[in-house]
């Protein structure tokens, strides 16, 4: 297999770890976990990414979900021509926001009223304050493993005592942050149960993806969801889902439309964005009447309802908001996966494979992942080797083991069966 050259990337990360911290905006990009320099990309188009020395790869990244239309979507780019030779920001209600808000409530019927923000970050964050509000308690649940953007008390792992509070899970958190937050295991049901019939009356909210995206991709399991539901509805707990990625992607109406579940309170970001930075959290309507400056709980944002990123959200899900348009991508999804078990199979590779409608993840392992410990189980350094033979072959793959993967409407049958030959290929060179 010929070698890629890569000469301009390694020489461009060389500059930019001079200047910006890693070399990166975004630590996930380094490489670090797969190893090897981290490609800086010239351009992308439909299914493909194009780095600086000329390589071309079908991309499973899709910036992290929201290219679900493919990247660069002509119908996309020329209303942002349009919406920039209008202006690229008022700091003022414009109607588009209002366009895009009346397409989320259409989706997620257990919205009433939305606020949009420029990050899942801020969304998250935001959407514990107003919960904190409107119940007057400061405790958190989380869950381990669940990534919810990087607000101070969301990075918090479990303490020794994990039923009582958490303690940071990176430099600079205050412990007095963390020791707010308790964190469960996904999946335990039981775990929730006892530390709410302990100390219910201060803990605020339950927060989580309903499917796991940031340890691979973890599928809640039967039940888990719904018993959720009820004990946080018997003791007066709001139940936010974290829905920036799960959302339009596990189906149009996120996970909550999947598995019939209905939060009070939802995040969403990455698809509504189009590629541009949006984010959005929002609920039941008494819930987020506590919102400045309806409210009491503050909240604010430069750029928020930006008219670019709206533009770019609302063609966005104009286009997959078509029904036949699901189906094309939840089969593309499907194809692939069925593919790459095959590939592993005939390898003779022990792996285990899980989707939730177009996100997706392959784990080196033979335990079933339910949570954070059994995904932790899977072989990072065989998934890292997988990762950069698949780079070679032209195929670009979220870096990380404990990443999701998207498919996009872009991504044809001829990408599929590419990915799946080269899956086979590397499977059968790991080691
Ligand atoms: P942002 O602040 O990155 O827009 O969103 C944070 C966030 C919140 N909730 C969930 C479920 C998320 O997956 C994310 C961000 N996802 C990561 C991917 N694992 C973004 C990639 C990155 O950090 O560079």
């Amino acid at each position: 297999m010929s070698k890629l050259s890569h000469k301009k990337s390694i020489a461009l990360f060389n500059k930019a770890k001079r200047i910006i911290p890693g070399g990166v905006n975004s630590p996930v990009r380094a490489f670090k976990a797969v190893g090897g320099s981290p490609l800086f990309i010239q351009s992308a188009k439909g299914s493909k990414i194009y780095d600086v020395d000329g390589n071309e790869y079908i991309d499973y990244v899709l910036s992290w979900g929201p290219m679900i239309l493919g990247h660069s979507h002509p119908t996309v780019i020329k209303a942002l021509q349009k919406a920039c030779e209008k202006g690229t920001s008022y700091g003022a209600p414009t109607p588009l926001e209002i366009e895009l808000a009346e397409m989320i409530l259409r989706a997620y019927p257990s919205m009433e009223i939305v606020r949009m923000v420029n990050s899942g970050t801020e969304a998250t964050m935001s959407a514990i304050r107003v919960a904190r509000g409107f119940t007057g308690r400061d405790k958190i649940i989380k869950f381990e493993g669940c990534y919810h953007g990087h607000a101070d008390g969301l990075l918090v792992k479990a303490g020794s005592g994990a039923m009582t509070f958490g303690v940071p899970d990176s430099a600079g958190v205050p412990k007095d942050y963390a020791r707010n937050t308790i964190t469960v295991p996904f999946n335990d049901l039981n775990a929730v149960k006892k530390v709410l019939d302990k100390g219910a009356k201060n803990i605020a909210c339950v927060i989580l993806e309903p499917v796991v995206g940031n340890i691979g991709c973890v599928l809640p399991k039967p039940g888990f969801l719904e018993g959720l539901r009820k004990l946080t509805k018997k003791h007066g707990v709001i139940l936010i889902f974290d829905e920036v990625m799960t959302g339009f992607r596990v189906s149009y109406g996120g996970a909550q439309k999947a598995f019939k579940i209905k939060p009070d309170m939802t995040c969403l970001g990455k698809v509504i964005g189009g590629g541009l930075p949006v984010g959005a959290f929002g609920g039941r309507k008494d819930i987020m009447k506590m919102v400045a400056p309806e409210g009491p709980v503050y909240q604010a944002g430069t750029l928020s309802g930006n008219p670019l990123a709206m533009t770019a959200g609302i063609e966005t899900l104009k286009i997959i908001s078509k029904p036949d348009t699901y189906k094309q991508l939840m089969s593309k999804s499907a194809a692939l996966v069925e593919a790459l078990r095959d590939a592993s199979k005939r390898a003779g590779i022990k792996t285990k494979f899980y989707r939730a409608g177009s996100m997706f993840c392959t784990y080196f392992t033979e335990t079933e992942v339910v949570d954070y410990t059994t995904a932790k189980k899977a072989d990072a350094q065989k998934f890292a080797q997988f990762f950069r033979k698949m780079l070679e072959r032209g195929i670009n793959l979220a870096p990380s083991q404990f990443e999701a993967g998207f498919m996009s409407l872009a991504h044809s049958i001829a990408d599929i069966n590419k990915t799946a030959r080269a899956a086979y290929e590397s499977f059968k060179e790991i080691k």
